[in-house]
């Protein structure tokens, strides 16, 4: 079937509402044309996602986790490391046991030079995303799992190196990533690693930002995004890569390669433009009605409403909310928070209008551009030397975050020694003579 033929037959198939519902009964027909939505064909330990109550990291929802988990200070939000613990071991630990976990990471985050030179050598302007995934990608000649399965390790033991594999590759991904944020942004003036902050704060340390607000922030980022069940493509890609026993840097990378998509990373920094396009055309005391007029000219374009909808959730997503909170209290009166605000009350009445929408709601990237802008992270200035904002570094962001949720799931991979993943594949001719026996 030429490939033209395959495009008409699958507006046939897409158009065909009863053949749709045939299928239903059969073969889900989102498994096959709807991207797999609702197919469970994963073991993810470390979290699950409801669709309505949001993600519980090992049964923690999020606030509690932020009750639960150890603080760099009293009543401060959660440190990253107190969640890695809670996703390798599914127990939350004590202040000692962060602490100790937050000195292990510091003393496996050397970084060879030849990873600064590989991301030296792309320009200038490369995407941030793309300078980070290749710094991944260089660190992988460090890969123990590799040296290991070469020297001929039992599978039994496969964990064990992808263990120090995994616990490395979190370590690392912060150095990689703030250099390639001080080499893009901060004509590289490169700063080390403080010699006893936490995870998260050591990271924005590095990007160099001492704030001790900041600092919070970036631990409530960080754990927030780390982990949001396996069927997300960042996730998903990872555990995919993985099964072939490629090791974790190959994995991550991979992963982040996913993550720098717009339907799904790469939405907090679109989420961001949009906001500050909509500031630069009607101004920041844009009206209600006026709002409603840009988004519905957003939609009549052809695009999508970033930082709105979900593949999974149904309601609010409470990682949107604790953001909201962290605002509400710390930033009140800026006003692109109150940009975001006013969206909330103007979006999600318009996406249920459209009537395809299934989630109406904002999800974690409607958020998260706002707060990092507000302390002073990412200017809204355009370089001298080429035209792309600050904001397109917010992936990375999210990248570094996501190393704790899909490298704790690898270690467990293979632990429990998960299979290499084939799913079986259909040709729109086959799905054809299939919808035909069935409605016969
Ligand atoms: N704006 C406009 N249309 C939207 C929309 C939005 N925010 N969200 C969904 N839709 C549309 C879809 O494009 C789809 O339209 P078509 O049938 O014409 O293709 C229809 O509504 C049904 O989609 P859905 O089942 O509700 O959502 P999906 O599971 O297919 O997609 C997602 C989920 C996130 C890709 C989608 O909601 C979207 O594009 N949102 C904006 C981008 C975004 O914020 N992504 C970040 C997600 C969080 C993350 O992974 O990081």
């Amino acid at each position: 079937m030429s490939f033209f033929r395959g495009i008409a037959a699958l507006s046939k198939l897409r158009s065909r509402v009863d053949l749709r519902s045939e299928l239903e009964d059969l073969i889900p027909e989102q498994q096959v044309l709807g991207g797999m939505r609702g197919m469970i064909g994963l073991l993810w330990e470390t979290s699950l996602l409801d669709p309505e109550e949001g993600i519980r990291f090992r049964g923690l929802s999020i606030p509690e986790c932020q009750k639960l988990l150890p603080a760099a200070k009293p009543g401060g939000e959660p440190l990253p490391e107190g969640l890695l613990w809670l996703l390798i071991t599914g127990k939350v630990p004590s202040k000692e046991q962060a602490d100790a976990l937050s000195a292990e990471l510091r003393s496996r985050a050397s970084v060879p030079d030849h990873v600064y030179r590989a991301i030296d050598a792309l320009p200038i302007n490369a995407h941030p995303m793309t300078q980070f995934s290749t710094g991944v990608m260089a660190l992988q000649v460090q890969s123990e799992f590799q040296k290991a399965y070469e020297k001929g390790i039992h599978k039994s033991k496969f964990w064990e190196p992808t263990y120090e594999d995994c616990l490395n590759v979190i370590a690392r991904v912060p150095v990689v990533a703030a250099y390639v944020y001080r080499r893009i942004y901060k004509n590289g003036q490169v700063i080390p690693l403080h010699d006893s902050l936490d995870y998260g704060g050591n990271f924005a340390h590095m990007l160099g930002f001492e704030d001790p607000q900041m600092l919070e922030l970036m631990r409530l980022y960080v754990t927030i995004h780390s982990d949001h069940e396996g069927g997300n493509v960042s996730a998903h890609t990872g555990h995919l890569v993985a099964s072939a026993l490629s090791d974790p840097y190959l994995s991550f990378a991979a992963a982040l390669n996913g993550l720098a998509g717009p339907l799904h990373g790469l939405a907090n920094q679109e989420v961001l433009l949009w906001i500050k396009k909509v500031v630069e055309e009607c101004g920041e005391n844009i009206t209600t009605e006026q709002l409603k007029d840009y988004v519905w000219k957003t939609l009549n374009s052809g695009k999508v409403v970033p930082g709105y909808g979900h593949g999974v959730l149904r309601k609010t997503d409470p990682r949107y909310t604790c953001q909201r909170e962290f605002a509400l209290k710390h930033l009140p009166d800026d006003p692109l928070f109150q940009m975001v605000s006013k969206l909330y009350e103007v979006v999600p009445p318009i996406l249920q209008q459209l009537g395809k929408v299934k989630n109406p709601w904002p999800n974690v990237d409607a958020h998260s551009g706002v707060l990092l802008n507000h302390y002073g992270y990412f200017y809204n200035k355009i370089l001298t030397w080429t035209n792309f904002y600050y904001d397109r570094y917010y992936t990375v962001l999210f990248g570094v975050s996501r190393s704790l949720g899909i490298c704790s799931q690898l270690i467990w991979d293979r632990a429990l020694g998960l299979p290499l993943e084939r799913p079986k594949s259909v040709t729109m001719d086959w799905l054809e003579n299939y919808c035909k026996k069935a409605a016969a």
